[in-house]
């Protein structure tokens, strides 16, 4: 028996979605009405029914994390009281976030609700969240996001349906009310648009002649994908993938594939015994870190490395149409683009910019400096993606992760790089600091700081050239003559007070200083970056949480 019931209900504080969709504390979370209130206020923006009355379509899943299972059961309970009539379920509601974009897309959908607070820790005093694509499979834009954060400012009321739980742990259709639920295998047609787009017969041979991998899913979602195409398909030695078991609370791992999280990872591929490849993803799978034996590589410098050599993949076998990055990653990626002719776009931070560019064939590959790469097979970032493009650029080449990457270097010079993040600053100091910064840009060019030249300061304003819809305060820019460039933005992705991101480039032509630490090619800019913005006067801090 089911029964339809509306529930009153009054606005809740800070609904307000950030880079990538509503986040707070799962103890937020699962307080009263907070999930049914900004569910409800999705379907009212996007609506649940079609406008001849018939009921929309949507995709649900997600990463797997504490609360995951109780909120799908919420999720479809709205969905029916909503009117949708049908609703696509990864099985254990668990879908990565390109998976979820690829079944909205590949189902053509009304878009989809993705459960994950991402490379956030989950458990229940850790993270959750909960985001909306579109039809189109990506993050829904600022425009939607906007007015779902409006609607939680003034709701009164929300709809569910009292039922019983679906079951979730089988494959199969099951009715709930009015509305069909599918719960369908998360992996398999993942795993086939991965086949379509790489040449899975030469990965195969790869693994046949002994080429070794590591790849750690963080007990994060990508580990049943990642077992299923990379030891089940494509023949990787089995415990190829470790941590490859979603947990509701990551193994408390923080599921963040960077050199600091994803230690471990890092630890073997610098050993004596480091296999050939090593690769991580995050939470809800859409990032990637990729390691050579002995050889970290950035993710700039990733970007650049896939965008110079994809053709060698069938997916790309006709060359790209251009490629995006987001602002603060560095410019690797500009240089290969120049060189093989193509555009170059340069979007703010958050994977949802992408989605016109691409939408529109203006880009084919895509990427953030935050371990985020990713193409328009699907209106994600997708971290096992972009570690099957590196193994098929490797099972082509023949050549270490070292010596590509040094190749890349020589032909196009060296973009050093680095992000220093310091977190859980208060906020009212960090939005001093950032004021005070951005007060301070039109005294700064012709200024000399650290022996280099300030040539322009600004705030990043972006007018998206597909839809003219302008995006300002997107980051302060720092550029100098010599090519060098620091960038400062405040994260729209943390739930603890505010996390400052400081992103600092500098560029060697070769063919000498090649070879430098990151961290030391880069002291002058950092100097430089403390000192204009007074990082220690405003925030107490002298040395950053986390070095990537
Ligand atoms: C961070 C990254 C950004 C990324 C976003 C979502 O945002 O910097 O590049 O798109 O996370 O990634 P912020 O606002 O905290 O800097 V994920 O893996 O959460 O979907
Ligand atoms: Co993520």
């Amino acid at each position: 028996m089911t029964h339809l019931t509306t529930v009153a209900t009054a606005p809740i504080a800070g609904q307000k979605p950030g880079t990538s969709g509503l986040r707070k504390k799962t103890p937020v979370f699962m307080g009263r009405h907070y999930l049914e209130n900004f569910v409800q206020a999705i379907f009212d923006v996007v609506g649940a029914r079609n406008e001849d009355g018939g009921g929309k379509t949507f995709v649900l899943g997600g990463d797997g994390r504490y609360f995951n299972d109780r909120a799908a059961q919420v999720i479809l309970r709205m969905a029916a009281a909503n009117g949708a009539a049908r609703v696509i379920v990864g099985q254990g509601a668990i879908l990565s976030t390109p998976a979820a974009s690829h079944l909205i897309r590949l189902n053509r959908t009304d878009g989809g609700i993705i459960m994950s607070a991402s490379h956030n820790p989950g458990g229940p005093n850790e993270d959750f969240g909960v985001k909306f694509n579109m039809p189109n499979g990506g993050p829904a834009p600022e425009g939607v996001t906007e007015a779902m954060y409006r609607r939680t400012t003034t709701i009164t009321e929300y709809h569910i349906l009292e039922a019983q739980d679906v079951d979730l742990g089988h494959i199969g259709r099951h009715q709930l009310g009015q509305m069909v639920v599918e719960v369908v295998d998360p992996v398999a047609d993942y795993a086939d648009l991965m086949k379509s787009l790489f040449d899975f017969p030469a990965l195969r041979s790869l693994f046949d002649s002994g080429f070794r991998m590591r790849m750690d899913s963080m007990c994060a979602v990508t580990g049943p994908y990642a077992v299923k195409i990379l030891e089940t398909r494509l023949g990787a030695a089995k415990g190829t993938v470790i941590n490859g078991t979603p947990l509701p609370d990551f193994g408390g791992m923080h599921p963040d594939p960077n050199p600091t999280w994803a230690k471990a990872l890092m630890d073997e591929m610098m050993g004596p015994d480091a296999p050939d490849f090593g690769a991580a993803s995050d939470g809800d799978g859409d990032r990637n870190m990729v390691v050579g034996r002995g050889i970290y590589v950035s993710p700039s410098d990733s970007l650049a490395v896939l965008a110079a050599n994809a053709h060698l993949a069938p997916g790309y076998a006709r060359g790209l149409k251009g490629v995006a990055r987001s602002m603060p990653t560095s410019a690797a990626a500009d240089r290969v683009a120049d060189a093989l002719g193509i555009a170059k776009y340069e979007t703010p931070t958050g994977w949802k910019f992408f989605g016109n560019l691409l939408d529109a064939g203006k880009a084919t590959i895509c990427g953030e400096e935050s371990f985020g790469t990713g193409s328009d097979h699907v209106r994600e970032k997708d971290g096992l993606w972009a570690i099957l493009l590196w193994l098929n650029i490797l099972a082509v080449r023949k050549q270490s992760v070292a010596d590509i990457l040094k190749e890349h270097w020589a032909n196009f010079g060296r973009n050093y790089y680095s992000r220093h993040d310091f977190e859980a600053i208060e906020t009212a100091r960090a939005d001093a600091m950032m004021a005070a910064l951005r007060g301070s840009l039109a005294g700064l060019p012709g200024r000399l700081v650290e022996g280099m030249t300030v040539n322009a300061a600004d705030d990043f304003a972006y007018t998206d050239p597909v839809d003219g819809s302008v995006s300002k305060a997107q980051g302060v820019r720092i550029m100098f003559a010599d090519g060098s460039r620091i960038v400062y933005r405040l994260s729209g992705t943390g739930t603890e007070g505010a996390t400052l991101r400081v992103y600092l480039e500098r560029y060697a032509a070769g063919p000498e200083g090649l070879d430098l630490d990151a961290q030391e090619a880069l002291a002058p800019v950092i100097r430089a970056a403390h000192a204009l913005a007074g990082i220690n006067t405003h925030t107490g801090r002298t040395v950053p949480n986390v070095v990537t």
